[in-house]
């Protein structure tokens, strides 16, 4: 079940996260619900008038045997809302940066060294191996960039991995939906 945690504060997670990560093995398969997005319709009549879509940070419980993890949600939603179109229909998406400047910046990166006795390399298992996050990663704007994956777009509006969208912007993109019925993904990509 993707079970969105709102309000979930700093002390609370790390009390999740030591009662629940540290002891859990093999997770339990088919024990959520399938998580079915809200489903968005814009409006037909009016091409002008954008849909906003919020990326903001969320606490998502992706298993129930998981501590939540931070991520950010397209409407606060992990995955984010449906946006449902007839062929043809052209929309406008405002992909609007809600993450605070301050906010925790959800990715960990570390450069982990690799093994030469044999074992099997540490990128296999999870954890960090006792190895400090990288700060310069950790340091960054919580800037982002939305993609329609596989969408034939304007190159503006595509979501270029460089487009950074800053807090409180908005990045305008236009949808001409000008081919057959398909289900695309949208993501960040930053
Ligand atoms: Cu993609």
């Amino acid at each position: 079940m993707t079970d969105i945690i709102e309000r979930f504060t700093d002390s609370d997670a790390k009390t999740e996260t030591g009662e629940r990560s540290l002891d859990t093995g093999e997770l339990t398969p088919y024990v959520a619900p399938l998580p079915v997005p809200t489903v968005l319709r814009p409006a037909s009549d009016d091409v002008l008038r954008e849909t906003e879509i919020a990326l903001r940070p969320t606490w998502v419980r992706l298993h129930p045997q998981l501590p939540p993890t931070l991520m950010w949600g397209y409407d606060g939603q992990v995955p984010g809302p449906t946006i449902e179109v007839r062929r043809g229909q052209r929309v406008r998406i405002a992909w609007t940066n809600r993450i605070p400047k301050d906010g925790e910046y959800p990715v960990t990166s570390v450069e982990v060294p690799l093994r030469t006795d044999g074992r099997p390399q540490s990128s296999t298992e999870p954890g960090r191996d006792g190895v400090e996050p990288n700060k310069d990663v950790a340091a960054l704007p919580a800037w982002s960039v939305t993609h329609l994956h596989g969408a034939q777009t304007g190159g503006g509006n595509d979501g270029w991995a460089d487009n950074a969208v800053g807090f409180g912007d908005a990045q305008l993109s236009e949808y001409p939906n000008d081919h057959q019925s398909v289900q695309w993904w949208y993501h960040d990509h930053a």
